[in-house]
């Protein structure tokens, strides 16, 4: 039998009596032999011991079969032991007593004689035990301060593995020093938040004070890590105990700290941004861990708990890609609040990536630094879970409960995530149950709240003090050694508070290989040349539709895609699609990668894209622009998630400069489920924390009968986040906006807007009011030689129907309603109006717009039209800005306001539509 058949065998071995044994091993032999199965097996083999890496005897089958009731009364502990396991240091959560925890439920009682152990249960260097033996190991085991929870896991090999590791060894093996090592990782922690108490009593810092053995685990996963051969670790944490590790595990120069803490910026001089508050800070360091050296990245947060999950795990993925890695070198690890982990949505959404085929990590370890309170909060009014930590089950990630006053334990429980990880390439938390020494932060007064707790908290010795204690016990240390430790860290962060100085430029940003060609932008109005030879666009064009031999294509694509795409390049008729293909394919071309995420992008919502096509015959799919290369396009569709999928990208395109990155909306009014993500990352992910991102936002969006929640991507939100000055429209800061709002009409902006993204030596995120019916509009096309070398984009698009000296009215328009009122006024002969598109909203386009204005000298009326109702829409942000450009008073023509992005029914968008056009027209 292959060995990949074995180890679940032990599993029906545990199910079923001795008849039935046979029989399944024969089931499960057909079962397991299938490829993905042995790649578990071949996981489990490393850490396999003999209950679970051989094949039973037939002597080991029977013994399983005669204390079938021992066995059921360890697989009981297994699943209820943490109910009695001692996790909680102030004795908050309640131990429950079930049944299923002693020896009378199973008909066995205490008696002496000694039961074979084969097949049951690995007790270290014991064959047989008496049932009390049995029981007392499993109580080791389960109900210590360390348990764990593994038995709801779907993959049989993952329980087995767990029970293992679990059960083999319930003592911590650390010699001296590394218990030591412990100690004074704590200490460091400790002494950290004292000197900040004592320098910078008013500073909010977020103490790590009864949570310190959390900051020993972090070092002992990290250690773990290095140990295993990876090479970069990226982290995400919340505010608690972020200063600490910083300063201590994470190797930032605790002066940085300082400097910040009285108040002076973080930000170079003559840098524009504005920076962040204390325990926003990240960083980045190569860390040696016994001799290997590895990069640790603690990414930037914003203070919105959790939000920088799904952030970081796209980082990973990125660097992963880079790196050809596929999770042995590059690992996520995220540190939780015991409240936010369990209150915020993201996390859930976060999870729910990561066993997807275009967003998985290799798995992530989720430490929970769970000081069983949220503010003021307490776990009962918090969550409706047992544990913190139970949100894990979403995705059968294992969970290891761990007292914080265990430090040994903390490490092991650590140790185990990281190594399961590594072998089972899935997500795991640790719940590292402590408490909060003072409140919320250091100014606050807990017992407000909570009295009880805090009566107990204070009189309590640290978790310092205990722990020393035991290693004194142990001959480990002396009396003085505390002191000792304690003194050595005070004068390291004694020097570095003298030394503390402004950073400089050099410090940290745009450096490393992948930002080195990359500055602050300087002038994003200035026009960047991004046409294409026309050549290697049509060139483009017929691979984007080529299929390899066999490949049967749906019939209607056939005609509707592929010969449509062939004859409208035929007839220089671009449209949308084709020139979004033409700017993927340009750019790979060039050696970028394309990554486009959203739900249902591949064929997109609207069936228009098609970069993915699949085999009718046998669903295979294909994706023809990844013929031209070097660059790779990588279309993904998502689950369905904003806030997750939109945070993912961000922290890829955040990692991965060369790659132009997209995150598409299945319609743009389903982008505000990730307000968070653009409120916090992408509109000022460079002004806080100098990080630049070149991510796509693309939210189709339009006025066209479909009812709220289909109809706007809430463009007026965007421009309202926009850094653009609308009082000083000259103010030299307007070039450097903090990202780009677009509304584009025609195919030809599409692909220069996309192909800018990656053609400039900086980046700056961009937000496409994407279409919907232009898609198929006619009228939405554009001719090669708008594409080709020499053009770019075109912010304002003039009018080139009307006569300028004629014109009296002047009208801007920004979006597909141009093509409405541009049909209107053909038909009704209007001579004295001139159109002019507002294609690019930030940086407001102030010198083309100045430039349109004074072509229409004998203009009298300027008006701004749009389709969406006044409070949407780009008319308030237009507003301020163009009434200081015309002469007169700017008018506003468009929807009366509502409170829902539009009207519910289409026969009432109709009636409304008409009588708009007729106001325009009056
Ligand atoms: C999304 C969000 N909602 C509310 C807050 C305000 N807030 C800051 S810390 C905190 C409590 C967090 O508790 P927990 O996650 O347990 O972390 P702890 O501070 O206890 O370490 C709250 C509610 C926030 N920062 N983010």
């Amino acid at each position: 039998m292959p060995e990949e058949s074995r180890n679940n065998e032990t599993e029906i071995c545990n199910h079923f009596t001795k008849q039935e044994v046979p029989k399944r091993r024969k089931m499960m032999h057909r079962v397991f032999s299938n490829v993905s199965q042995r790649r578990y097996c071949y996981l489990t083999r490393r850490y396999s011991t003999s209950i679970h890496s051989h094949e039973p005897t037939a002597s080991q089958l029977n013994n399983m079969s005669k204390n079938a009731n021992v066995l059921r009364m360890i697989e009981g502990f297994r699943k209820y032991g943490h109910l009695q396991a001692d996790l909680d240091p102030l004795g908050l959560l309640t131990k429950q007593n079930v049944p299923q925890l002693h020896p009378s439920y199973y008909c066995l009682n205490d008696s002496q004689e000694k039961v074979d152990l084969d097949g049951l249960l690995a007790i270290p260097s014991q064959r047989s035990a008496s049932i009390p033996d049995i029981i007392s190991h499993l109580q080791k085991s389960y109900c210590g301060s360390m348990t764990a929870q593994f038995t709801g896991i779907g993959d049989p090999a993952v329980q087995a593995w767990f029970a293992e590791r679990v059960e083999s060894a319930p003592s911590t093996p650390l010699n001296a020093d590394e218990k030591k090592k412990v100690l004074d990782r704590m200490i460091q922690c400790e002494t950290f938040d004292h000197f900040m108490q004592k320098k910078f009593g008013s500073v909010k810092r977020y103490g790590m004070e009864g949570l310190e053995s959390a900051a020993a685990g972090l070092e002992a996963v990290l250690e773990e890590c290095a140990a295993e051969g990876v090479t970069d670790v990226i982290i995400t944490m919340a505010h608690r105990g972020r200063l600490n590790l910083l300063a201590g595990l994470l190797q930032l120069p605790p002066d940085r700290i300082f400097w910040k803490s009285k108040g002076n910026s973080e930000i170079p001089e003559g840098v524009h941004a504005v920076g962040d508050v204390l325990s926003h800070l990240g960083q980045s360091a190569t860390i040696d861990f016994n001799g290997k050296k590895m990069n640790v990245t603690l990414i930037q947060n914003p203070s919105h708990l959790e939000a920088a999950d799904p952030v970081a795990m796209g980082k990973v993925r990125a660097r992963q890609t880079r790196m050809k890695d596929d999770g042995s070198k590059v690992v996520c690890v995220m540190l939780h609040g015991d409240a936010a982990f369990t209150g915020q949505g993201v996390v859930t959404e976060t999870f729910g990536l990561s066993k997807l085929a275009g967003y998985r990590v290799g798995g992530t370890i989720h430490l929970v630094c769970n000081n069983q309170i949220g503010f003021t909060t307490s776990p009962e009014n918090g969550r409706s879970t047992r544990y913190a930590a139970d949100i894990g089950k979403l995705v059968d990630a294992p969970l290891l409960h761990v007292n914080a006053e265990s430090p040994e334990e903390v490490i092991k429980s650590c140790k185990i995530a990281t190594q399961y990880r590594e072998k089972f390439r899935g997500d795991v938390v640790v719940d590292i149950i402590g408490y909060r020494r003072h409140g919320h932060n250091e100014l606050d007064e807990p017992s407000f709240t909570q009295p009880g707790p805090y009566v107990n908290i204070r009189s309590r010795p640290t978790a310092i003090q205990l722990y020393a204690k035991q290693l004194q016990t142990e001959g480990i240390i002396d009396a003085e050694y505390v002191n000792q430790i304690k003194a050595k860290e005070e004068s390291r962060l004694d020097a570095s508070f003298k030394s503390m100085k402004q950073p400089t430029s050099s410090d940290d940003h745009f450096k490393g290989d992948r930002w080195s060609s990359f500055k602050q932008c300087q002038d994003a109005t200035a026009p960047v040349p991004t046409g294409v030879k026309a050549e290697l666009l049509n060139e483009i064009a017929q691979v984007s539709v080529q299929l390899p031999s066999g490949f049967e294509i749906h019939s209607r694509l056939q005609k509707g895609f592929i010969q449509a795409r062939l004859e409208a390049m035929k007839k220089d008729q671009i449209d949308w699609a084709t020139a979004e293909s033409l700017a993927f394919g340009s750019l790979l071309k060039e050696g970028y990668d394309v990554r486009i995420s959203g739900q249902d992008v591949g064929r997109g919502t609207f069936s228009h894209r098609h970069v993915t096509l699949v085999d009718q015959k046998n669903g295979k799919k294909v994706i023809p622009l990844n013929e031209l290369g070097p660059g790779r396009l990588e279309p993904v569709n998502s689950s369905l998630s904003e806030a997750g999928v939109m945070g993912f990208e961000y922290g890829y395109s955040v990692e991965c400069p060369k790659t132009l990155c997209i995150w598409e909306a299945q319609f743009g009014d389903f982008a505000n489920s990730a307000q968070i993500i653009i409120d916090t990352f992408i509109t000022c992910g460079e002004s806080k924390w100098l990080k630049q991102s070149g991510l796509v936002i693309m939210l189709p969006h339009g006025y066209d009968g479909a009812g709220p929640e289909h109809s706007s991507g809430r463009v007026e939100r965007f421009l309202q986040m926009s850094d653009n000055d609308a009082v000083d429209l000259h103010n030299e800061r307007n070039k450097r906006p903090n990202f780009r709002v677009i509304n584009p009409t025609t195919p030809a902006n599409i692909f220069h807007a996309l192909r800018r993204q990656m053609t400039t030596d900086y980046r700056l995120p961009l937000i496409i009011m994407g279409p919907k019916t232009l898609l198929r509009s006619a009228k939405a096309v554009s001719k090669l030689s708008e594409l080709s070398e020499g053009s770019h984009f075109t912010p304002v698009i003039g009018d080139s129907q009307a006569d300028p000296q004629s014109v009296k009215r002047v009208v801007f328009i920004s979006g597909k309603y141009y093509y409405d009122v541009e049909q209107e006024r053909q038909k009704r002969d209007v001579r004295d109006m001139a159109i002019v598109r507002i294609e690019e909203l930030a940086p407001f386009p102030l010198k083309e717009i100045q430039s349109q204005v004074a072509k229409y000298k004998g203009a009298t009326t300027f008006q701004v039209v749009q389709d969406e109702p006044q409070n949407s829409g780009a008319w308030m942000y237009l507003q301020p800005r163009l009434s200081q450009l015309v002469p007169g008073q700017l008018q506003y023509i468009g929807r009366p306001p509502c409170a829902a992005t539009a009207v519910g029914n289409g026969p009432e968008h109709k009636r409304e539509s008409a009588e708009l056009m007729e106001r325009i027209f009056a």
